[in-house]
């Protein structure tokens, strides 16, 4: 892994309908995170948040099926550049959100560099909706479809006109609750999913085994890291939390593993709401997280 590691917020709440999740960044900082890292041994440079377009209130969701379409696609396109210039430079991107839409900025600004990234989504949920499929017209449901090549042009086009990630780079780890789109989606194109029933099954430790043998082909693996993955016990403050989740054990082993495997090429904690959470919660679990992904219980 990379020795410098550049931090970028992303203060975006326009891909879903419950506002606070654009503090995401600030709750991270406040919880110690840039301290916590340096101390692991990285160098490390904040180049603060990305300067959000905030829409009056007449202009936001003109289209129901795509809420906020065009100021999410102007708030991915910054964050795209951002990334690209961060790898660009040779450096780690360790990205805080903000709701779970700005990947598909953050995966045009790796594609740019990596046409075989990999992708670990650890998430409650697919987010393999398109605008057709999509029960709410929330964007941050979509992201991980776009991504792939599916859906609006604008999202799929973003910083790039191909699709950014490979379906046979991708797991999905922790999912619960799909949507019948979503679930026809992963049965047509194939999709490498560990739902919360092979992880009950199996086993958190044999699941990243395998997660990580699945991606031995790609070029590093990029790790999306939806805190509604994780139990709401654990991560309280998210805007869409599902029962029955990861433990935030389960959740510090996964960490540790892709650490061990040294396949983690760039990394982005999502959907923290300070508004929703409790005593700033879920941002101390995120940088508990993003400790043990960067090496900290290998030291
Ligand atoms: N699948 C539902 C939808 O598309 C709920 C998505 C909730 N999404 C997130 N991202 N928090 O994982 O609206
Ligand atoms: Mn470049
Ligand atoms: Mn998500
Ligand atoms: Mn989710």
């Amino acid at each position: 892994m990379k020795k410098k590691i550049s931090i970028i917020g992303m203060p975006m709440d326009l891909g879903q309908t419950r506002r606070g999740v654009d503090m995401g960044p600030s709750a991270i900082r406040y919880a110690g995170v840039v301290e916590r890292i340096k101390r692991i041994g990285y160098e490390v440079e904040d180049l603060g948040d990305i300067a959000i377009n905030r829409p009056k209130q007449y202009e936001l969701d003109e289209n129901q099926k795509l809420k906020n379409l065009h100021q999410v696609v102007e708030a991915c396109q910054e964050l795209a550049e951002k990334v690209d210039d961060v790898i660009e430079r040779g450096s780690f991107p360790l990205i805080f959100g903000g709701d779970h839409s700005m990947a598909v900025g953050t995966l045009a600004g790796i594609a740019k560099h990596n046409k075989n990234i990999g992708v670990i989504w650890y998430d409650a949920h697919g987010d393999l909706n398109t605008e057709e499929t999509s029960p709410s017209g929330n964007i941050h449901g979509m992201s991980l479809a776009a991504s792939l090549g599916y859906g609006h042009p604008l999202l799929v086009n973003l910083y790039g006109a191909y699709p950014k990630v490979k379906k046979e780079n991708v797991v999905i780890i922790g999912a619960r609750a799909l949507d019948e789109g979503e679930k026809d989606f992963i049965r047509e194109e194939g999709i490498k999913v560990y739902s919360m029933h092979e992880i009950d099954r199996m086993g958190m430790a044999a699941v990243m085994e395998e997660a990580i043998a699945y991606l031995s082909h790609t070029d590093g693996v990029h790790l999306s890291l939806d805190l509604d993955g994780l139990d709401p016990h654990d991560a309280p403050g998210v805007g869409t939390p599902v029962i029955g989740g990861l433990s935030y054990r389960e959740s510090h082993l996964a960490m540790e593993m892709l650490a061990e495997a040294g396949i983690i090429t760039s990394a982005e904690f999502v959907e923290v709401n300070p508004i929703l959470d409790e005593k700033n919660k879920t941002a101390v679990t995120a940088v508990a997280l993003m400790g043990s992904l960067l090496g900290e219980k290998l030291k």
